[in-house]
């Protein structure tokens, strides 16, 4: 590992992000998500499933008050997900999923986010005030998780494999480092703080302590950002501590509770759903909830980054392998079903039962940029694109308002009514969840953007996604603006201008997207290997002056693309990309029975300019075949060539589909191979 040549994200106060696209998203996410998840939060929306999680936090404090006047405390069934009783008035007690203190944190991640973007002061007393309520809750020890606070203290830290308390904990922590970060406000910072010294005094390697780590991972990256944002030392110690330890022998979980040690299992795969089945390094493959399981390799990619440790690393890059050469729709979506939100076995990947967690995918942009900090190589940052504009974008409806959980490529919405197997795929995007892990999540990654963007290392600005922004950058030569402008993912056209008051000398790092086969570097073609381009990026080195530019072009050509022939679902079928986005056909624009098409031999595809959902995207229109309606008939019956009458079919953005009413959706087509 070349510590030198490590990259971190650029700071969000340092750049303002003017994309047209992105900014519509943030904007979305500004105006529409974030203050209807307030109102979620404090239960304001009518006819939504409560969330609770404001009124738990209040009613902590109430009781920790209470519990200093003298009161005793009621203890309370540790359920995974208490609703009140019907016409019953609501009592002193936790409702909710048990990690539902998360969807405060990640909310007010995402403000923290958005006030760099901008200042709203109103917002800010909002999000102060709600950390005030959250902080009164905190226990004198440090202990912050309403769920045991209000339940049963007795309790706390005896269940990690289930009960989240660290995966709150890891929240807590990822939103305290944005707001005071965004802020300078460090009361949830302190209080971030108070809780890991708790923990590090009831969890880790020294004797007494429980040896125990998170059943759903992200502590692992929090505890770096922590670390990062206060220079303590323990936060890393701590952090690392949960990658080592996990599924070592005797398991923890065995331990922690062995009536529950499911006998019949396999001893290698009991554990394998929170990835603690073996030891992190003997880990060959990505299994388990998709989820649980990128939060931790984005938190294995930390530490090696920090620690130097090249087996941990090796072990990322393996894990990275398994997901993204075996188990990763075209769309960046993971988790090929919906039993344990999990991954599947290698080339298992059903369009119609798809999970695709829009979470999911969102951890897999997180470890894609952590691999990017440690060695700028663009098959991590094509994943990262493909997931952004496609598996992750289609979990938010184009006007903010309505969120996918599950992400398919195929939906007929009759299956997903009618037929129990798919009962996890929504035909139209749903208002929130009662466990409402997605939309929150979706919000706090959108409004950072800029930070998958760029990464800067001592000497080098790396530019790992197009996106209009003007950045302030120093260097140790100087200081100097990046003004970037871009029409991505429309057109491929992109724009550097440097402004300078010195010369100041550095080297810009380009991503050449993966998708493109060649492109130009000032009207001229530009290489695609050489001196100048390692790994997919393309050095540019200068002592830049005031209104140098660079004028680039990545041609956007129309794509087909079909999968590996393992991947059973999809042999014989082709999907329709263009640069970054994977495209899909709709009943809205193509009717019903999606199945009955057939790509034409030469598809001949064209680009049509259209508006979706208020937004003008560039649509596809390729030529293709129609099955005749068959004579009514038995439903078996002698084979016989089938005819087809030509047609087009016109596909739409991925991310773009059910914005237009309920109906069916398809990414793959066949194509009579
Ligand atoms: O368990 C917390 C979150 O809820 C997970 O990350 C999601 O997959 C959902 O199950
Ligand atoms: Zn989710």
């Amino acid at each position: 590992m070349d510590r030198n040549a490590y990259s971190r994200p650029i700071s969000l106060k340092k750049v303002r992000v003017t994309d047209a696209f992105w900014k519509q998203e943030m904007e979305l996410v500004r105006k529409e998500v974030i203050p209807y998840q307030w109102e979620a939060l404090n239960d304001r929306i009518p006819d939504a499933e409560p969330s609770f999680a404001m009124r738990n936090f209040r009613t902590a404090a109430k009781l920790n008050a209470a519990k200093k006047e003298g009161a005793k405390p009621v203890k309370w069934p540790l359920e995974f997900r208490i609703l009140p009783e019907e016409g019953k008035p609501l009592e002193d007690r936790f409702y909710g999923c048990l990690f539902q203190d998360s969807d405060f944190s990640k909310w007010i991640e995402a403000v923290g986010y958005c006030l760099t973007q901008h200042p709203d002061p109103e917002l800010e007393r909002t999000a102060d005030e709600a950390i005030d309520y959250v902080c009164a809750a905190q226990l004198e020890n440090g202990y912050l998780d309403t769920y045991y606070i209000i339940s049963d203290q007795d309790q706390i830290f005896t269940n990690l494999r289930d009960n989240h308390e660290l995966y709150c904990f890891g929240h807590l922590t990822e939103a305290a480092v944005a707001y005071f970060e965004a802020t300078g406000k460090d009361k949830l910072l302190k209080a971030a703080e108070r809780y890991a010294d708790y923990i590090a005094s009831c969890i880790g390697p020294e004797e007494g302590k429980k040896k125990g780590y998170p059943g759903h991972e992200i502590a692992e990256m929090a505890l770096v950002r922590l670390y990062e944002a206060t220079g303590e030392e323990k936060y890393l110690d701590l952090g690392r501590y949960f990658v080592d330890q996990r599924g070592t022998r005797p398991y923890y979980y065995d331990l922690e509770h062995p009536e529950c040690v499911e006998k019949g299992k396999e001893e290698q795969q009991r554990y394998s759903y929170q990835q603690a089945h073996l030891p992190v390094r003997d880990q060959e493959e990505a299994v388990g909830h998709a989820v649980r399981a990128v939060y931790l390799y984005a938190g294995m990619a930390d530490v090696a980054r920090l620690t130097g440790d090249e087996t941990l690393l090796t072990a990322c890059e393996r894990l990275w392998k398994s997901i993204t050469e075996k188990k990763m729709y075209i769309t960046g979506g993971i988790g090929a079903t919906h039993v344990g939100e999990a991954f599947s076995f290698a080339y298992d990947l059903p369009n119609d039962t798809a999970y695709a967690e829009t979470c999911a995918a969102i951890g897999l942009v997180f470890f894609a940029r952590r691999m990017l900090e440690i060695r700028a190589d663009s098959r991590y940052a094509d994943v990262m694109e493909r997931a952004l504009y496609n598996g992750i974008l289609s979990g938010m409806a184009l006007d903010g308002k309505s969120f996918f959980y599950v992400n398919p490529l195929e939906s007929v919405p009759e299956a997903c009514i009618r037929d129990e197997r798919k009962e996890h795929v929504k035909p139209v995007r749903q208002k929130w969840f009662g466990c409402a892990c997605c939309p929150p999540n979706l919000a706090r990654l959108v409004s950072s953007i800029a930070s998958y963007a760029y990464t800067q290392s001592k000497d080098t600005l790396y530019v790992h996604l197009y996106m209009g922004s003007v950045l302030e950058q120093e260097w140790e030569g100087g200081k100097a603006d990046i003004r970037i402008t871009s029409e991505f993912p429309w057109n491929g056209k992109v724009s550097l201008e440097v402004r300078t008051q010195q010369e100041a000398e550095f080297t810009i790092a380009l991503r050449i997207p993966g998708w493109c086969t060649s492109y130009t570097l000032d009207g001229q073609p530009g290489p695609m290997a050489g001196e100048q381009v390692k790994d997919g990026y393309l050095y540019v080195k200068r002592a830049w002056k005031d209104g140098d530019r660079l004028e680039l072009e990545f041609p956007m050509e129309i794509r087909l693309l079909a999968a590996d022939d393992r991947v059973r679902e999809d042999i014989g079928r082709a999907a329709v990309s263009r640069g970054p986005i994977v495209y899909c056909m709709e009943e809205a624009d193509n009717g019903k029975d999606l199945h009955l098409y057939r790509l034409a031999e030469d598809p001949a595809p064209v680009e049509r300019r259209r508006e979706i959902g208020g937004m003008t995207v560039t649509g596809v229109r390729t030529r293709a075949s129609r099955r005749k309606p068959q004579e009514p008939g038995p439903l078996y019956r002698e084979y016989r060539k089938p005819e087809y009458e030509e047609t087009t079919v016109d596909w739409i953005p991925y991310f773009t589909w059910a914005n237009r009413g309920e109906g069916e959706m398809q990414v793959f087509i066949r194509t009579g191979d």
